[in-house]
């Protein structure tokens, strides 16, 4: 039997109480690395749909990658979709219930790679939902492989030396693509690697889902974020390095904001 003074029973009991889990999320453990990023994001999605209190009006739409079992750990109607394809299938939803809240939650190499196409369509129709774009710079789940995404001299299991653009092309900026088309309302890029950055994530996140009561287009939200497997690198390096190397080429700030450019980190590079 735990001892009543024990140090972990003094850290459980009530009275100490700093932090609770979502019932958003489920009892599950996540099959994310200790330390990446997409748990905490999976995390303030759902507090910001609980805060909301829209769970039984939200459908979550999540495709491959290690995203993948989405819908085991977000307490909330989930649809899975093939990779790249959440944006089209995600159309369809909405179409069906214009009334929903309707987001996709998708990686990289899924959302600028294999799904290029959905994306880009689907953010120029103006279709009204939520894009949640979780960014670290590689294919995470299939060995991190390059992705559109990878930065010059990034080393990636395809790229060992490093990305050589003159040989492997350029970076894709997705997200300042998308905020130049017509359908995107609000276009923003965050992280969720300190307090702070959660904080604004948060308050983005919230305003996406609000943004669809307007029905004025997509709420585009790109999250920087690590891959600190994929990188080979601990959780606290990964972070340093996506700070120094990730953040000067994907800056964080808000891009578009109520249908119009902010242009100061819309420009290309
Ligand atoms: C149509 C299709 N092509 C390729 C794959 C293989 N595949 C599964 S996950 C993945 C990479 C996912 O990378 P990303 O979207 O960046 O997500 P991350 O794992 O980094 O979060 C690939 C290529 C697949 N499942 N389906
Ligand atoms: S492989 Fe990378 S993206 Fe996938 S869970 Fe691990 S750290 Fe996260």
């Amino acid at each position: 039997m735990e001892d009543k003074n024990s140090l972990y029973a003094q850290i459980v009991s009530p009275e100490n109480l700093v932090y609770r889990k979502t019932p958003l999320m489920t009892e599950k453990p996540l099959s994310f690395c200790p330390g990446c990023g997409h748990g905490v994001a999976h995390r303030v999605i759902m507090e910001v749909i609980e805060e909301m209190g829209i769970q039984a009006e939200t459908i979550g739409v999540a495709p491959v990658g290690c995203s993948v079992l989405a819908y085991e750990f977000m307490n909330i109607d989930m649809q899975q979709a093939s990779h790249g394809r959440a944006p089209a299938v995600a159309t369809g939803i909405k179409r069906c219930w214009p009334e929903k809240f309707v987001f996709t939650y998708q990686g990289d190499g899924d959302l600028a790679a294999i799904g290029t196409a959905e994306t880009i369509h689907a953010c120029n129709r103006g279709e009204n939902i939520a894009i949640f774009f979780v960014n670290n710079g590689i294919y995470g789940m299939t060995g991190g492989q390059m992705a559109p995404t990878t930065l010059p001299g990034m080393r990636s299991s395809t790229t060992p030396y490093g990305r050589d653009v003159a040989l492997m092309g350029n970076p894709l900026k997705i997200t300042e693509l998308v905020a130049m088309l017509p359908g995107t309302y609000m276009v923003a890029r965050h992280s969720v690697h300190t307090p702070l950055a959660v904080r604004k994530f948060k308050k983005a996140a919230r305003q996406a889902f609000e943004n669809q009561k307007l029905n004025k287009g997509v709420s585009f939200i790109e999250v920087v974020s690590n891959c600190n497997s994929g990188w080979k690198m601990t959780p606290n390096d990964a972070n340093k390095w996506m700070e120094q190397n990730m953040f000067p080429f994907f800056p964080p700030g808000d891009i578009k904001i109520n249908g119009e450019m902010v242009t100061k980190t819309a420009k290309a590079e």
